[in-house]
């Protein structure tokens, strides 16, 4: 596919959208901005709500690429999920279909298999094989995903990178994040590999940085072209003079997904 031009940033309100709005057009893309949120001093930004049919459609015609992060980032009631992350990435599927877009990337979560256990010393790295084993209804959300790309993908054609993001903030905040960060240069420089690859059919990669204690494998990142710069290690000391290594007797330490296993469930609601 000839690389992309002009690229859809949903989500572009948000945390991750706000750090990729800053990096990505030094890699040459002209980005059409989307949130049900305004965005200060982006006036010709979409706001609108991913379950907007028509809006979502308008919003997509034209462009080459989509990048996907619009959508809860947190877990939520379930009728808040299922509007903003299933029907709303539903939508913007059919949209891509019906437009003609080829290529998504889509803002996938370690929440999509949160139940893994970590691994310790010596146990392999995740593979992306690994089954879904979502910690919360937002992570069912994001297995809901990775699924629906599949079947754009075996159905329609419409290819899609699924980057299964570990922590994406401008530093590590925790000594979990030691394991999972990704830097924002790193996620920019991953979403460049994800649009410009060959081919990628479905992929599912694991987004990180190069970390020392990184738990997942970035095999299948590499393979687009990815080569991560960064390394959480830089901020070991103090996050653990902080915060102590994990404790492999604490529940919130066991699993990928951290404390969002054992947070209090939001149902009955
Ligand atoms: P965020 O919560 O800061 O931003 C999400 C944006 O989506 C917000 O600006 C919000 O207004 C918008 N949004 C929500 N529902 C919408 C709807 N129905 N229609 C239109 N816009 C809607 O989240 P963040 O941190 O920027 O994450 C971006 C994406 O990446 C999310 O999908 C999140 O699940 C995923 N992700 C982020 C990680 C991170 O470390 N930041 C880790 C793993 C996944
Ligand atoms: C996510 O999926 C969230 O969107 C983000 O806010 C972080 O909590 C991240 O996972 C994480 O696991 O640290």
């Amino acid at each position: 596919m000839p690389a992309p031009r002009t690229v859809l940033l949903t989500g572009a309100a948000g945390g991750l959208g706000t750090l990729m709005r800053g990096l990505l057009p030094a890699y040459g893309y002209e980005l059409r901005l989307f949130d049900v949120a305004p965005i200060e001093g982006e006036p010709d930004a979409v706001v609108a709500d991913l379950r907007d049919r028509d809006a979502v459609r308008e919003a997509v015609r034209g462009v080459d690429a989509i990048i996907h992060l619009a959508g809860i980032s947190l877990e939520a009631p379930f009728d808040t999920i299922l509007r903003s992350n299933i029907e709303g990435t539903y939508n913007l599927y059919e949209a891509a279909r019906e437009e003609g877009v080829g290529r998504i990337v889509f803002a996938s979560s370690n929440h999509a298999i949160g139940y893994t256990p970590r691994p310790r010393d010596g146990d392999p790295l995740i593979p992306v094989s690994t089954p879904h084993r979502p910690d919360t209804l937002y992570g069912l959300s994001k297995a809901f995903g990775e699924d629906l790309a599949q079947l754009y993908w075996d159905k329609h054609g419409v290819e899609t990178v699924s980057v299964r993001i570990g922590s994406c903030f401008m530093e590590p905040t925790s000594v979990r994040m030691l394991s999972v960060w990704m830097s924002p240069g790193d996620g920019a420089r991953l979403f460049h590999a994800a649009l410009t690859a060959e081919r990628v059919a479905h992929t599912v990669v694991y987004g990180s940085s190069a970390n020392t204690r990184l738990w997942w494998d970035l095999t299948s990142a590499r393979s687009l072209g990815y080569e991560p710069q960064d390394d959480s290690e830089q901020y070991a000391d103090t996050l653990v003079a902080e915060q102590g290594e994990l404790d492999p007797g604490n529940p919130d330490h066991a699993r990928v997904g951290g404390h969002f296993v054992t947070n209090p469930p939001v149902w009955p609601h």
